[in-house]
């Protein structure tokens, strides 16, 4: 079974063109202009940009976390993804501290096999650190899992200096890399504990609790170990303008740091923590929070001069009746946003249409730096022969209202309800198979493990 997509445009990190792209079953076997359809089922894509698939390689799918369960599991979080444009999720296998790895591994399996509309890898927690755990890494690596976290915050799964360093260190024999969730555990308590007793309750005390400094400090602070364990490493979430700053003083020293930030981040001000409904407010927790406009031209500009690689979402998504857990304590509304189902057509339209960054940036910020940072390239992240026909085929004069009445997240809302886009996703094809047409979904649970290997970059 053949498909020809005819007239579109195909982007790629280094440049795009006006080419066909010619599918056999389940990968890309052609790119070109002008070829012929040859028995081929032709799609007219005149017009359209041809992204490979988008990658998310930040989301945290039925994860047990603030005494509740994330509002999407890998049935629903896949579709949403899907239905936004992303074919491989990278999710988080979690086991608890003083489970094993092969437990929490086996667990994510469970968790996704048969149940995922788009592709799926894991990275693998490291919450704890022994000599069990030690011996454990290398089955990982032939799991198809090179790719580790680690939350220098979060008491259930944070991991001291000490450990870090030691695991760290492990990682690099086999060529590992990990991410690494940035804050001040110590500080961030001591300040939660002075508006506490100050009665300080509401949500905008989140911000004040977890201010730029102390993102800034973890960042330095863990560049210095990944500088003494000459390792690369990769910074999750970053949001400050601080922070980014204490990345590009490590690069000078000449060490490899790869950052990732988020749509909320580049969209979003802390201004959303002060509104004085609980609900309105309470949505938008996550851990880092929202910052300032002046965080987000910062980062945009990052994006578009190359210091930050990577665009993924840390979907952690909840209800708002779940987030109600906080009133009257905010620091028991459970935190994370949705986001997988929105990202491609945000960054298109406040970074592509807006002029702030280029498709092709774009092309590799969502596709084709994480796959090679997390060793999914060439198989995936790039439109060539030999690649998974993963492709996104992006409408640029197809605008649309955002709205949670017609997403498939579970959790009931979105950040950005109401907002417009420019253009659109009109399809998205699956290694072959067309998933999703102008918003419907058409195929099912079809999502696959995707082993990985050592990074590329
Ligand atoms: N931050 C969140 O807000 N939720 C999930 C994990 C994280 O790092
Ligand atoms: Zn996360």
């Amino acid at each position: 079974m053949k498909t020809l997509l005819k007239g579109g445009t195909v982007v790629s990190a280094a440049a795009s063109r006006a080419a066909d792209v010619l599918i056999e079953g389940e990968k890309i076997l052609a790119v070109g202009e002008n070829l012929p359809a040859d028995g081929a089922a032709v799609v007219d894509v005149t017009g359209k940009l041809l992204f490979p698939g988008f990658i998310d390689a930040h989301t945290h799918f039925d994860l047990d976390v603030c005494n509740t369960t994330t509002a999407d599991n890998f049935d629903t979080g896949t579709r949403s993804a899907i239905h936004g444009g992303t074919t491989l999720v990278i999710d988080f296998a979690c086991p608890n501290k003083g489970e094993s790895l092969q437990y929490g591994l086996d667990l994510w399996h469970k968790k996704a096999d048969g149940r995922s509309s788009c592709d799926y890898g894991f990275h693998m927690t490291i919450d704890d650190w022994n000599e069990a755990i030690r011996a454990e890494i290398p089955a990982m690596f032939a799991a198809g899992i090179p790719s580790f976290k680690m939350y220098m915050t979060y008491p259930a799964m944070m991991i001291g200096d000490q450990d870090m360093f030691c695991a760290l260190q492990e990682l690099k024999k086999y060529g590992g890399i990990a991410g690494v969730h940035c804050e001040n555990a110590g500080v961030i308590d001591a300040l939660i504990a002075a508006h506490k007793a100050a009665g300080q309750t509401a949500p905008s005390s989140h911000p004040e609790c977890r201010p730029n400094p102390l993102e800034a400090e973890a960042v330095a602070h863990l560049l210095r170990i990944t500088e003494v364990a000459g390792v690369p490493i990769v910074i999750v979430h970053l949001s400050t303008k601080e922070a980014l700053l204490e990345v590009m003083r490590a690069r000078a020293r000449g060490q490899q740091v790869y950052v990732e930030t988020c749509p909320h981040y580049l969209l979003l001000d802390d201004s959303v923590y002060y509104q004085e409904d609980y609900s309105a407010a309470a949505r938008y927790i996550c851990a880092p929070p929202m910052r300032k406009k002046e965080d987000q031209e910062v980062l945009w500009k990052a994006l578009a001069n190359g210091t930050i690689q990577t665009v993924s979402t840390d979907h952690c998504s909840f209800t708002l009746q779940q987030k109600d857990a906080g009133r009257g304590d905010f620091t028991k509304i459970p935190g994370g946003l949705p986001g997988v189902e929105t990202r491609g057509e945000l960054l298109y339209t406040a970074g592509v249409a807006a002029g702030r960054i280029t498709k092709e940036q774009m092309c590799a910020l969502l596709s084709e730096n994480p796959a090679r940072l997390y060793g999914a390239y060439p198989r995936k992240g790039v439109i060539v022969p030999g690649s998974d026909a993963d492709l996104v085929v992006y409408d640029p004069a197809a605008d649309k209202t955002i709205t949670a009445g017609t997403q498939l997240s579970a959790a009931g809302y979105t950040p950005y309800e109401g907002w417009r886009t420019k253009g659109s996703i009109a399809q998205v094809y699956l290694r072959g198979t067309l998933a999703v047409d102008h918003g419907e979904m058409k195929a099912g649970p079809i999502g696959t493990y995707i082993p990985r290997h050592p990074s590329a970059l």
